[in-house]
């Protein structure tokens, strides 16, 4: 008889005992043996009780139990009414998180061999600063700080390896679970073992796991499917979604090991022509159409465009878009454009000239709706490679970080020299006031800047507070000064200035998302 500090645990013990003495009997009376009777049963003579499948990427645990209690009791219940009750249970295993986990623990024993020895985490951290010193000339910001919660996920465990090894998995074992499959043979006997354990009262003839191992249930699922479809229930179509080229599906949250929660965020892309004659570097391109790629979220300030915008240590390409029409942005936004079927080769970007911010910095440019002639292409240091296509328009009237990088290049001659910047593409800038606000006027990020007393555009703190203030209220409280839609609020206009864009080709709508996800 089992006892702690004085208790007795006679009466637990007791029912112990009796549980598995008449689990036991269940099993040999096989009392959960449900068959048909010999006439179609009545109201209320039969029960049928089905759980949705737990997924079998690793053991049942207690929120599985307290489900269940629910319809074991039921089942209970109905039987001893007298009805015939049907109780089966399967396993789920078809999807993506199965074959990101073994694909992930492939990846660890590659890299830190089997078993693996993984880094401490600050061993980790040096690795990761190594690995990426702002290579592709990115400011250490948002993204950076994903970076670092991955970092920091590795006191727990970040690893799939050690989770497994958590659960009570042993090293030799581990390294199967590479295949797949392993996890189908592993984890559904287990389960099978502990819902007995639990005292389902199921008929385990009927049971069975998901995925094409089982070609019954694959079947049933083949028919369902061309069932629906034919009755023009359901369609297959595309949609827009997070997308792992490397497993060749999308990839919900789940499946990822960063970059939980991110949705594809939908931008609308300006192209701004560049003006023929093309710079040497650029005669590659000569005969095509050349856009460099701006992605922006306000298509109704147009008007207001004064520049564009380029990171100079950014790295960019010059990509087919299709026979005629080349663009220029990033190379993960050209990856993200072939998904979305913007390349000349589907889902395969085609890279014609390999450039970086510095050459394009001076190019004289077309852009869309802009009420100067010519814009010309200058330096923004606070451009992220990895959001939206690395290229932004520059309205200075309306975007505090366009106001602000505006003023240092004029304010600062040093700064003009560094990226040798003619002053004829600066210095006659004037902003275009494009949107009335009330309290804020015309050129509202400018009024909040000066507010803001803002210095420059590294003031990162109070550049993304004006930008909160402004952007809202230019929303929700602007008016149109100028253009086709003047006098309308620019929420109504928005929507009309980028419909009328996109007829007339000069940009087109699509979707980025913005931080790796992987
Ligand atoms: B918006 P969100 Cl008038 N790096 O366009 C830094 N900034 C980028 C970028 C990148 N790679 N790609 C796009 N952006 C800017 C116009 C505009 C914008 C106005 C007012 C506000 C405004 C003209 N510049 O954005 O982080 C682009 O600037 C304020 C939200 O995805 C784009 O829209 O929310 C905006 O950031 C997207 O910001």
């Amino acid at each position: 008889m089992a006892s702690d500090g004085g208790k007795s645990f006679a009466r637990r013990d007791r029912l112990r005992e009796i549980e598995v003495k008449v689990q036991k009997w269940w099993e040999e009376k096989e009392v959960f043996r449900a068959e048909p009777g010999e006439v179609n049963p009545k109201p209320g003579e039969k029960f049928f009780g089905n759980f949705p499948f737990p997924y079998m990427n690793g053991y049942l645990h207690l929120g599985h139990a307290f489900s269940l209690s629910k319809l074991e009791f039921a089942a209970a219940f109905h039987r001893l009414r007298g009805a015939n009750v049907l109780l089966p249970f399967a396993f789920h295993c078809t999807g993506m998180p199965i074959k990101a986990s073994a694909d992930k623990l492939a990846r660890e024993i590659r890299n830190f061999g089997d078993p693996p020895v993984f880094p401490t985490q600050i061993e980790e951290e040096e690795q990761q600063q190594e690995e990426e010193p702002s290579g592709d000339g990115a400011p250490p910001d948002k993204f950076k700080g994903k970076k670092s919660k991955a970092a920091s996920k590795s006191t727990g465990q970040l690893y799939q390896w050690e989770i497994m090894r958590s659960v009570g998995i042993s090293d030799a074992e581990i390294s199967k679970f590479q295949d797949p499959y392993k996890w189908l043979s592993y984890f559904p006997p287990l389960a099978v073992e502990d819902l007995k354990a639990f005292g389902l009262g199921c008929d385990w003839r009927r049971s069975f796991i998901t995925t094409d191992i089982n070609p019954y249930y694959d079947s049933f699922v083949r028919w369902q499917m061309r069932k629906l479809k034919s009755m023009g229930k359901i369609v297959k179509d595309v949609r827009y979604t997070i997308f792992s080229p490397l497993d060749g599906q999308p990839c919900a949250d789940h499946d990822r090991a960063s970059g939980e929660g991110v949705q594809p965020q939908e931008y609308t892309v300006i192209k701004m022509e560049l003006v023929a004659p093309f710079p040497d570097k650029f005669k590659v391109l000569e005969g095509k159409k050349v856009f460099l790629a701006a992605a922006t979220l306000r298509p109704e300030t147009m008007y207001g465009q004064t520049n564009a915008w380029v990171l100079p240590d950014g790295k960019y390409g010059a990509f087919e878009i299709n026979d005629s029409e080349v663009f220029i942005l990033a190379h993960r936004a050209a990856l993200n454009l072939a998904y979305q079927n913007h390349s000349r080769v589907p889902e395969k970007p085609s890279c014609l000239l390999e450039l970086t911010g510095r050459d394009l910095i001076g190019l004289p440019l077309k852009s869309p709706l802009s009420f100067s002639e010519v814009i010309y292409a200058l330096p923004m240091l606070s451009i992220l490679m990895d959001k939206g296509t690395g290229i932004v328009t520059s309205v200075p009237s309306d975007a505090p970080d366009d106001y602000m990088a505006l003023h240092d290049l004029k304010a600062k001659p040093a700064f003009r020299e560094k990226y040798g910047i003619k002053d004829e593409w600066v210095m006659p800038i004037e902003i275009v006031p494009i949107i009335e606000i009330p309290q804020f006027g015309n050129k509202c990020a400018e009024t909040v800047c000066l507010q803001m007393k803002i210095k420059s555009q590294n003031d990162k703190e109070k550049l993304a507070e004006a930008k909160k203030q402004t952007y809202l209220k230019g929303f929700t409280e602007g008016t149109m000064i100028v253009g086709e839609y003047a006098g309308r609020k620019v929420q109504e206009a928005k929507p009309l200035i980028r419909t009328k864009l996109l007829e007339t080709g000069q940009h087109l709508v699509t979707l980025f998302f913005f931080f790796n996800i992987v």
